[in-house]
């Protein structure tokens, strides 16, 4: 299923990785094999000591669970955050759909485009079990009341952004997500699951676009080499603020939401890309860059933390574009849920009819 139609080093894109989301599907079958902890409801069991009982057993917290409100709120917020993230970042692939360089190239990227779409609504439907619905969510994000990934907030400006959008953001974002899988909470880890083995597709896709493009003409070769060069500190960047000025992470973790740090995964991602960034004959544009025997892993100059909390906080080169392309398709979209609502109403209507 995962077969390779190019040269890829053993570990990747993805392999290992999809490795390991195999590991996470087993280990959630195996604890809901195990059934959970007993709980005697005659005893009166506190709610908190089975709660952390669940967590430290690593069964999964679902819906019909009793859950602390922080709890609760971290995970809409997260969820929220990540459905957001996959419905923005249609925009600058989108962008390419109808400049794509043939009709192959462009019947993939229109299947990736979409599948991010599927992703939002699984991360959607996720969040809903946490008693909040798709409409307020959205709504909070038109707002500004709640986040999206950072790095949707930089144009695609050649057809090779495209490529490394696919390879650095989507290996970025596996890296990140694939510990999700572990997650604690039932339907957010079975929707990473899911989404983890569509994104490994996203991230060999855009490894054979540069690929492609690495071995091609010199100004084939130039044009990748630009995309990695402006997509390599944003994408490293989107593991999130340095561990030390992570405001979540400790509590996330004790919660066994985050399985680990930012500074870690984002470590992890650096040393999966040295090997790959070799195999295309490209360069990664830090000159800082290099093994360190001792920590066996590779130093590397760390991102623009400032320039990450600027384009959060809305300062980014692209925010006000992709924010108003947003509230415009919301907008363009409002026809289609009010006659789903008169559907659906009509429907309902026929149902509690009574027979004449
Ligand atoms: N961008 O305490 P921290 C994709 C915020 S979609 C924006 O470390 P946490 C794709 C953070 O929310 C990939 N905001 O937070 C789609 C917090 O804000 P508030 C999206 C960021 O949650 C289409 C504050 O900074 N992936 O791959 O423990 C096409 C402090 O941070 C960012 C996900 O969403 C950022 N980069 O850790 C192609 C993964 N970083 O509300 C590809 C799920 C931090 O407290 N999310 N912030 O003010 C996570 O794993 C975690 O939420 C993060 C942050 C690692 C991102």
């Amino acid at each position: 299923m995962y077969g390779h139609d190019f040269p890829v080093p053993d570990d990747g894109p993805a392999g290992g990785l999809l490795d390991q989301v195999e590991a996470a599907e087993a280990a959630l079958r195996t604890a809901a094999d195990r059934g959970r902890p007993g709980r005697d409801p005659a005893a009166d069991t506190d709610p908190q000591d089975y709660f952390t009982a669940l967590i430290d057993a690593d069964q999964k917290i679902e819906p019909r669970d009793w859950m602390p409100e922080a709890y609760r709120k971290t995970l809409i917020r997260q969820i929220a955050q990540h459905a957001h993230s996959e419905i923005i970042g249609m925009q600058p692939e989108g962008n390419w759909i109808s400049r794509a360089p043939s009709l192959k190239r462009k019947a993939i990227l229109l299947a990736k485009v979409q599948d991010e779409a599927g992703h939002g609504l699984y991360l959607y439907a996720a969040a809903e079990t946490l008693g909040v619905s798709r409409d307020e969510l959205v709504e909070m994000l038109l707002a500004g009341r709640q986040k999206y990934s950072s790095i949707f907030n930089y144009p695609t400006l050649t057809w090779a952004d495209v490529g490394a959008i696919g390879w650095l953001v989507d290996g970025a974002a596996i890296v990140n997500q694939v510990p999700l899988c572990r997650c604690s909470y039932g339907p957010y880890a079975r929707a990473m699951i899911r989404i983890c083995k569509e994104e490994s597709f996203h991230q060999r896709q855009g490894y054979e676009i540069l690929h492609v493009l690495a071995g091609g003409t010199a100004e084939q070769h130039a044009m990748a080499q630009d995309a990695v060069d402006r997509w390599w500190y944003p994408s490293l960047a989107m593991f999130g603020p340095p561990d030390g000025d992570s405001t979540h992470s400790q509590q996330s973790m004790a919660w066994k939401i985050k399985r680990f740090s930012n500074d870690e995964l984002r470590q992890r991602f650096v040393d999966m890309c040295v090997q790959q960034a070799g195999v295309l004959g490209l360069t990664l544009p830090d000159p800082d860059l290099r093994w360190n025997e001792s920590r066996q892993a590779y130093d590397y100059t760390q991102p623009d933390y400032a320039e990450l909390m600027r384009v959060i906080a809305g300062d980014g080169p692209c925010n006000r574009q992709r924010i108003t392309q947003r509230r415009r398709a919301d907008a363009d979209g409002a026809w289609v849920r009010e006659a789903a609502e008169a559907y659906a109403a009509k429907r309902a209507a026929e149902r509690t009819a009574v027979p004449a």
